[in-house]
């Protein structure tokens, strides 16, 4: 007997999936196998083994002046052992570097055992200013080294700083964690980050790129245990290296760049078209155009962050304030010292990371521009 047939149920209306912030997308294993075989092969698996040299010279390649890349286990680290290679006088001294960073700056500044002294950006490059920082005039006294950061890859004026560094003779680390395109001049000593949400990622990564060869070996020793050629350590030093697996992955990724960051620009574009036509949404100068990074944080109308971060939550649109408030902000840092700050407070509630990847479609971004079109009516 033939069932009597119920009428159709209303499919109950699915929404669309969220457009992720960020899909990091690493070398696949296919790209990888070859490299995993040579480490079959050569039964060494950590300790500067063959990928490891191999994937520092390939680093090395990309600076146009001769330049000594030296792999860390990851960003913070390689903060951390290049200041602690520099020398600096300990306790009591203060490092200063930009509020408007991500915590890793500060931790590595007390890592290695020196005080965070947080100074002002510059409202219009999101990054110190050397002339402001050296208007602290006698205050600098109190100073051991400055961090000055490249804001989401964008790379602050080299020479101005080797001149403020002449003038005032005060070591300066660059942080340039997010900086692996745009980096091409290691004067100063520089340190990128090679992890897996970065433009090119091996998982958890860093290096010190650096002309100062002398640096480059003590940061070298301190990421093992600080052996000289023996097994007795000189220093307190750590264990900071990278495997031979990771440097599989990075070798993979130095591959894949050329491709992947066409891929990048290409992204970039797609976004930067649909944008046009909005004022209220400015790009980094440069960004997705001159260079690329793997993050997309935009300029919006002063305070108008929290705003815009709620009504494209509502169309199923993720974001990130990368930096949060700022690093100041942060409880770990809540007792530092710190000059005003306005301008790094107006770029906390002024500025937003959309959601930006290497694979992402003209649906995703046509799906940012309308929800942006509504938060900024
Ligand atoms: N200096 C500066 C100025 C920095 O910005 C950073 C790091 C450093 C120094 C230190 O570098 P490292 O020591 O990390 O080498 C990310 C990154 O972990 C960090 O590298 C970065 N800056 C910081 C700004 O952001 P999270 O904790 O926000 O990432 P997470 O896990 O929330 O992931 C972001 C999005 O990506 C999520 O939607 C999930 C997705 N995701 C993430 C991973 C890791 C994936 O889909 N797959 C993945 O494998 O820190």
């Amino acid at each position: 007997m033939a069932l009597p047939q119920s009428a159709p149920r209303p499919q109950a209306e699915t929404a669309p999936a969220p457009v992720a912030v960020a899909r990091p997308r690493l070398p696949n294993a296919e790209a990888i196998v070859p490299y995993l075989q040579r480490i079959d092969e050569a039964r060494w698996y950590s300790n500067f083994g063959p990928l490891l040299i191999e994937l520092e010279q390939r680093l090395a390649d990309r600076f146009a002046r001769p330049t000594q890349v030296i792999t860390v286990a990851n960003a913070t680290q390689a903060l951390t052992l290049s200041l602690k290679a520099m020398d600096l006088p300990v306790g009591g001294a203060h490092v200063i570097l930009p509020a408007w960073t991500f915590v890793a700056t500060a931790h590595a500044v007390v890592q290695a055992g020196l005080k965070p002294w947080f100074v002002d950006v510059d409202p219009d490059t999101w990054m110190l200013d050397p002339a402001a920082v050296a208007a602290l005039g006698p205050k600098l006294r109190d100073a051991c080294a400055v961090i000055p950061v490249a804001p989401f890859g964008r790379m602050p004026d080299v020479d101005a700083w080797l001149a403020f560094r002449e003038t005032t003779g005060l070591p300066v680390l660059l942080d340039a964690a997010a900086a692996f395109d745009t980096l091409a001049d290691a004067r100063l000593p520089s340190v990128v980050s090679l992890h897996a949400t970065k433009v090119l990622g091996l998982g958890e990564g860093g290096f010190l790129a650096t002309e100062d060869l002398a640096l480059a070996a003590r940061v070298r020793e301190l990421t093992t245990f600080c052996f000289r050629g023996s097994r007795q350590s000189q220093a307190p030093g750590t264990n900071a290296k990278l495997s031979e697996y990771a440097c599989a992955v990075g070798l993979a990724a130095m591959d894949g760049w050329p491709g992947e960051r066409l891929r990048w620009m290409r992204a970039a574009q797609m976004l930067r078209i649909a944008l046009i036509g909005r004022p209220q949404v400015r790009f980094q100068p440069g960004w997705g155009a001159d260079w690329v990074t793997s993050v997309c944080t935009v300029g919006l109308p002063a305070g108008a962050a929290a705003h815009v971060t709620q009504v494209l939550r509502e169309d199923g649109v993720d974001t990130r304030q990368w930096w949060d408030r700022g690093c100041h902000a942060s409880p770990a840092f809540a007792d530092c010292r710190r000059e005003p700050l306005p301008a790094t407070e107006a770029l906390a509630a002024s500025t937003l990371g959309l959601p930006f990847s290497i694979d992402m479609d003209a649906g995703e971004v046509a799906r940012l521009a309308a929800a942006l079109q509504r938060a900024l009516a």
